[in-house]
């Protein structure tokens, strides 16, 4: 593409890019979330938005076949997120990886029972880098959705899922007990793109940074 492809994805981070991209003064043609089009055009000349799957967007941006995009840190992790610039913290999205369990369970005690525990999650890669820190040994199974299932139905001791209010948890009879990491989205770069779009690109970055300062202003 001749201008520059931001990749975002429809899902619950839409709600908040959508505003921060108009403050940084980005806004798309037809609105993301009820057009059918997957590349919309914006009110700024050269600049178009791509609309795919969440898991997609560092593999898009990675490729250079969209020249930014906007991620969870979760995403980016599990993903790899090999070679992408990462200049900006978007600070939405704001929620935590953790592990969690059924109510009532003694996961230190299972922990410390050194037996292999069954985790279950969409983060596998995160989970097994986490728990090798911990020198805790796990047989991790990948689950596409409803996490919290796995430990209700007995498929998993634990699982590793985002939790925002602990309100889906708490509904489940799960408790969180470990923090894995806090996670935010963040604006990701294509290198090449930034260089070869530097006159396109880097003032998108300096406009959604002080988007991103302006937002925490009005907030705090
Ligand atoms: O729908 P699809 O399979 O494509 O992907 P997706 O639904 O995972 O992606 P999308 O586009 O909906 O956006 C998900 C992204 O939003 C994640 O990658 C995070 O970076 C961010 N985010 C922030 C969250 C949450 N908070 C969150 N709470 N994504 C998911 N949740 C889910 C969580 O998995 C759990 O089921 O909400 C539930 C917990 O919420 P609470 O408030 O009850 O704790
Ligand atoms: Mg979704």
């Amino acid at each position: 593409m001749n201008g520059v492809a931001i990749a975002l994805s429809k899902g619950r981070i839409l709600d908040e890019t959508l505003p921060l991209l108009a403050r940084a003064g980005i806004v798309p043609s037809k609105s993301p979330e009820t057009s059918r089009k997957l590349v919309l055009p914006t009110c700024r000349p050269g600049v178009s938005l791509v609309m795919l799957r969440a898991q997609d967007v560092p593999t898009y941006v990675q490729y250079g076949a969209a020249d930014l995009g906007i991620a969870g840190k979760d995403v980016l992790l599990e993903h790899g997120a090999e070679g992408l610039y990462q200049p900006l913290d978007l600070r939405i999205g704001v929620c935590r990886l953790a592990v969690a369990t059924r109510r009532g369970v003694d996961w230190a005690a299972t922990v410390q029972r050194g037996a292999r525990i069954r985790v279950a999650s969409k983060y596998v890669n995160v989970a097994r880098e986490h728990f090798a820190a911990k020198g805790v040994h796990v047989d991790l199974i990948k689950l596409y959705g409803s996490m919290e299932l796995a430990p209700i139905l007995g498929l998993a001791d634990a699982i590793v899922d985002l939790v925002s209010t602990g309100n889906t948890l708490k509904a489940n009879d799960l408790v969180a007990v470990e923090e894995v990491v806090p996670i935010t989205s963040r604006l990701v770069v294509n290198p090449a793109s930034l260089k070869l779009k530097r006159a396109l690109v880097q003032p998108l970055i300096e406009a959604l940074g002080a988007a991103v300062d302006e937002r925490a202003g009005a907030i705090a």
